[in-house]
């Protein structure tokens, strides 16, 4: 074995917003998960890869808690009590910006149960003055044993690097369990379909954005070029109009940032297709919510072949 070589998986958990995906970005150094302004953004559970010289840190951003009420919810909070087996360090966030909340119980509650270290990270310190930490810290100091309570902001990285040690510091010895030029487990495929759907988030509002979902039904890759075609599933004609706007005009701006976002990222050109479906009450349906779960569509496409 490397000597003091550290290595295991971190959850970290919270209500909708707070910033998990944000952080988990900026730790990975690379954009594994969708970021919005816009609550339940995240809908699966997705490990962000840490390499670092003396340490492997798999991260795994879950879905935003918050109360199950259709039959996505509740995949959703599924994949939230998946995320938690077998862990080594569960980390609950919290937006300090808006102190404790009651919505945060929901995490805390999962923390308190949690065996192992247990992390408070206080996002956004950016929006708040430095005095106001100090109460807030005692407050939460009485809500579980947390092993650290760190204040961060993953949107300017202020205390980024710390958390990093932190962690480290907290996991077991073990050998890398990732190859390391691996930084997350979600395929390109699937990434493909996050990135259109945070560009289709960004551009609605209301109730518009949580009312979409993003199939990938093509994802052709040769030498040159990079074909993919996504359906944007929406459960109303009035949301399919929005999205489509006056001429085309915000899907066109859609789908032209996905494609410049992705050329980018996977280092290719890319042809990008876009359609939108109206899907009546598809996140009520367990049927049409399994299908955008992509362990599953990879079980199924591996099927095929
Ligand atoms: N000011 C500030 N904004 C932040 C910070 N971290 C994240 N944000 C913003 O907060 C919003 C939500 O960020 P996400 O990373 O999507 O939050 P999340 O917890 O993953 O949200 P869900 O996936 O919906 O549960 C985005 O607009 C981010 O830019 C921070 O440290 N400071
Ligand atoms: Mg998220």
């Amino acid at each position: 074995m490397t000597p003091n070589f550290r290595s295991g998986f971190v959850t970290i958990i919270g209500r909708p917003n707070v910033g998990k995906s944000t952080l988990v970005n900026r730790l990975v150094g690379h954009k594994v998960s969708i970021v919005t302004s816009r609550p339940q953004t995240t809908r699966n559970r997705i490990q962000g890869i840490v390499n670092r010289p003396n340490a492997q840190v798999i991260l795994v951003d879950t879905p935003g808690i918050h109360r199950a009420d259709t039959a996505l919810a509740r995949q959703m909070m599924d994949e939230v009590n998946h995320a938690l087996e077998g862990i080594d360090i569960l980390a609950v966030m919290i937006d300090a910006s808006e102190g404790l909340r009651h919505e945060d119980r929901l995490a805390l509650e999962r923390g308190r149960h949690h065996r192992g270290p247990l992390f408070l990270l206080l996002n956004k310190i950016d929006r708040m003055s430095k005095p106001a930490l100090l109460p807030l810290l005692e407050v939460c100091s009485r809500e579980a044993q947390f092993t650290e309570m760190i204040p961060v902001s993953a949107l300017t990285e202020d205390g980024v690097s710390l958390v990093l040690d932190r962690l480290v510091a907290s996991l077991p010895e073990g050998e890398p369990l990732f190859p390391a030029d691996q930084f997350t487990d979600q395929p390109e495929r699937f990434l493909a379909g996050e990135i259109v759907r945070e560009k289709a988030m960004r551009a609605t509002r209301q109730e518009v954005p949580q009312a979409m979902a993003v199939l990938v039904e093509n994802f052709d890759e040769d030498p040159k070029l990079l074909r993919i075609s996504v359906t944007i599933q929406v459960e109303r004609e009035g949301q399919k109009g929005i999205l489509i706007g006056r001429g085309g005009q915000t899907l066109k701006e859609i789908a032209t940032a996905a494609r410049k976002e992705l050329e980018e990222i996977l280092g290719i050109k890319v042809f990008l297709e876009v359609r939108v479906k109206v899907q009546p009450n598809w996140r009520d349906d367990p049927r049409r919510v399994q299908q955008l779960d992509w362990r599953r569509q990879l079980e199924q496409l591996s099927d095929e072949q």
